[in-house]
């Protein structure tokens, strides 16, 4: 059981009970109202609301340094903030576990049981979070998003910490300080939050041309997805495999997820910041509660160590991408988020991740940004959470640890051993260094001069911009220019904007023509570099499409008021939950709502004032007498809505009064809107499509509804 809203709830059914979760319910106190409340040290408080205070009979005085109750509890409270992480502050997490594939090609490449033994079950925990923002800012911001996924293995803790944007800033560690403090606030106002939109992050991105490929990511629709639920999550960096026969491949780590990739529109994801700034923590909560666990496939791209230097690109730059024309994806296991958190701070603030941190079978290459990542993340942790941060609940391993590290602040173990040393006296008994199953490192030949520098092929800053901009579709253009417009125009100083738009002209000519008329940049006079016309697979979301397409946990709003035909809204509700859907009825109140039938009415779950056509899927108007038609019409919200939901694409539909409402509310946008035939059997589809058996009602990308038949 666990407590959200302030109501207890029922845990997740059909949730193996996994070895961390295990690990976890050591240390997870269930609140037992008849033991009372207690200070700190276990001692009986009789009075929690009242300082200790001097009193002469006529009144309280002036309150004791002697309560030793009020001091426990204001010092406590004095001390919960921890420092947020230096980037990625905002996040949500959940459990889950990961299972190998039976048979996949993981084992020619590895002997990392995690990856290859089918018959395990791995408990894992996933933080996902936006970079820039601090720890309270909103959830839909223009980011990227990181994906920091920790599997709890039985020969130790593996940490995959990645993004949702399979490229990088900057190529070199070494400039990960400058790139944060550009993207961050600037430092006179600290101006803006959960943005990039401003002189500094554009003035160093202009400047440093590695970004160009990963900014054209961040200014598209993966800057603003739909959900956490649907993302892509990619290791980013070059890491290395080692099989039983000690040969070492390359690997770049990819998590596709089961709903498809997704994006919110521009618009929306700025009004949901105001209006529900947790969207997607909520949204990754409804959707576990709602039985509609997230789903990812893993899959790896590996390249063998002779064929490294056999590509144009350097496979060890993260500001490139392994185009999978090339490099062919290997399917290897399934990650399944089943719960969410009992507690946030113990478990998604204090859990910490490590790129350092991997298992035998799992090594690092000579990648730049992941050699000094390697070095930053477990110093960063000892800042955050103290030394002993690994032995927190959320960060231990399930099998066990065993060393001479000892000491430190908030020690918690306590070492049954009278040497703390190796090699000692008493040889035998734990710990002693593995004799075999050790953490193995691959015996690469090296041999150089010491030198700042990075390889020749680091040097190509524009190819794969080129190669992202000409494979995405017409609405996925529009959207970038329409990113890239948006914050140039939020740089006031001529010098960033005009600068940026130059290098644009480096990647597309029409984009930067396109941009720069905008936000009053330089426009470009001829091509600044031809265009090499390649395109590939996986970089436009519409290569992302679920395999079955689905309405599993979308939020489907059905607007009603008094007067409306209970039968409709009974037989859409139980079909919408039949396919997984989750209907939301709102009214002009919340509470019971009337039907045209008298006596029959509804709960509605919200009013209209409290809720947004942003904050749902699609849209459902039932029928219902004249007057209740008139009612809708008469709403401004109502309205509002429908307009709005359309200018989102989303999906709309509606039935007798419900439809005249949605003519009315459009009659401005489309005079001569058609309807598609649909009944109870609709399915609202994840592309924004309502269809039942034969007919869809659609709102495309391009704002136009069309009814497409089969
Ligand atoms: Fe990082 C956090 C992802 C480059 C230094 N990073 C952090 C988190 C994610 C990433 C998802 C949040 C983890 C969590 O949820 O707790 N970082 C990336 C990716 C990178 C990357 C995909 C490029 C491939 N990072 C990177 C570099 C450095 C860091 C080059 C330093 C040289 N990152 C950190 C950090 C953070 C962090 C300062 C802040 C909080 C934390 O580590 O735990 O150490």
């Amino acid at each position: 059981m666990s407590s959200v809203g302030g109501t207890i709830k029922q845990a997740v059914t059909n949730m193996p009970n996994t070895a961390k979760i295990a690990d976890l319910q050591r240390c997870t106190v269930e609140t037992v109202p008849s033991t009372g409340l207690t200070t700190d040290h276990g001692v009986r408080v009789s009075d929690t609301d009242n300082l200790l205070k001097l009193s002469d009979g006529s009144g309280p005085g002036p309150a004791l340094l002697e309560d030793h109750i009020a001091r426990e509890k204001i010092h406590r409270f004095d001390h919960e903030r921890i420092p947020e992480r230096v980037v990625h502050a905002r996040g949500a997490g959940a459990h889950g576990y990961f299972k190998a594939y039976e048979g996949s090609a993981a084992s020619q490449f590895t002997y990392a049981s995690v990856l290859t033994d089918s018959t395990r079950t791995t408990p894992v925990f996933v933080r996902f979070s936006t970079v820039q923002g601090a720890r309270g800012s909103a959830d839909t911001v223009r980011d990227v998003r990181g994906f920091a996924v920790k599997m709890y293995t039985q020969e130790g803790n593996w940490d995959l910490v990645g993004n949702n944007i399979p490229v990088f800033f900057i190529q070199d560690a070494m400039k990960f300080p400058d790139f944060v403090h550009a993207v961050k606030p600037e430092p006179h106002n600290e101006v803006p939050t959960g943005q990039t939109a401003h002189n500094n992050f554009w003035d160093f991105v202009g400047l440093q041309p590695e970004s160009a490929h990963m900014v054209c990511w961040a200014m598209s629709d993966r800057g603003i997805p739909r959900s956490y639920r649907m993302m892509q999550g990619f290791g980013v960096n070059t890491y290395t495999l080692l099989n039983s026969a000690n040969e070492r491949f390359f690997v770049k780590f990819h998590w596709l997820p089961e709903l498809g990739v997704h994006s919110l529109m521009w618009d929306e994801a700025f009004k949901i910041g105001g209006q529900d700034p947790d969207f997607h923590r909520k949204d990754l909560e409804e959707a576990i509660e709602n039985d509609a666990p997230p789903k990812w496939t893993l899959a790896i791209q590996t390249i063998a160590e002779k064929d490294e230097h056999n590509f144009e690109f350097d496979i060890l730059d993260a500001t490139k991408i392994w185009p999978t024309e090339l490099v062919p994806l290997h399917e290897i296991g399934e990650m399944v988020l089943n719960r969410t958190v009992d507690e946030y701070f113990p478990e998604t603030e204090q859990i910490a991740f490590c790129t350092s941190h991997v298992v035998p079978g799992i090594g690092f290459s000579d990648d730049p940004l992941l050699q000094g990542r390697n070095f930053s993340y477990f110093d960063t942790q000892i800042t955050r959470l103290g030394v002993n941060w690994e032995q927190l609940p959320i960060n231990r391993p399930v099998c066990p640890v065993m060393n001479h590290n000892r000491d430190g602040q908030h020690q918690t173990r306590i070492n049954k051993c009278p040497v703390n040393y190796w090699p000692n006296r008493l040889n035998a008994g734990p710990p002693v260094p593995a004799a075999q199953g050790g953490y193995h490192e691959f015996a690469q030949k090296v041999v150089g001069i010491k030198q700042r520098l990075r390889a020749p092929k680091f040097q190509e800053h524009f190819n794969q911009a080129q190669l992202f901009v000409n494979s995405l579709s017409a609405p996925e253009k529009a959207h970038l220019i329409a990113g890239f417009s948006f914050e140039l125009n939020h740089c006031d100083d001529p010098v960033v904007y005009e600068s940026y738009t130059k290098l644009l002209n480096n990647i597309d000519f029409d984009l930067a023509t396109a941009v720069a008329t905008n936000v009053g940049g330089v426009l470009p006079s001829e091509v600044g570099r031809p265009n090499h016309g390649q395109t590939t697979f996986g970089i436009s979301q519409l290569d992302f499409m679920p395999k079955t397409p689905t309405i599993k946990s979308r939020r489907i709003a059905i607007l009603i008021a008094d007067g409306f035909d209970a039968t409709g809204v009974t037989v859409m509700k139980t079909a919408l939950k039949a396919s997984g859907a989750v209907p939301f009825v709102i009214g002009p109140r919340r509470g019971n709502i009337s039907s045209s039938g008298g006596s029959e009415g509804v709960f509605a779950d919200h009013h209209f004032e409290s809720q947004r056509s942003t904050m749902f899927d699609a849209l459902y108007i039932p029928n219902g007498n004249v007057e209740y038609g008139a009612a809708l019409r008469a709403s401004g919200r109502v309205v509002h809505w429908i307009a709005e939901a359309f200018g989102h694409c989303k999906a709309i539909a509606g039935l007798g009064e419900g439809q005249n409402t949605i003519q009315h509310a459009l009659a401005h946008y489309v005079p001569e809107l058609a309807f598609g035939a649909f009944d109870s059997d609709a399915v609202v589809t994840s592309y924004g499509v309502i269809t039942s058996g034969k007919y869809s009602l659609r709102s495309t990308a391009t704002d136009v509804i069309n009814i497409a038949s089969g």
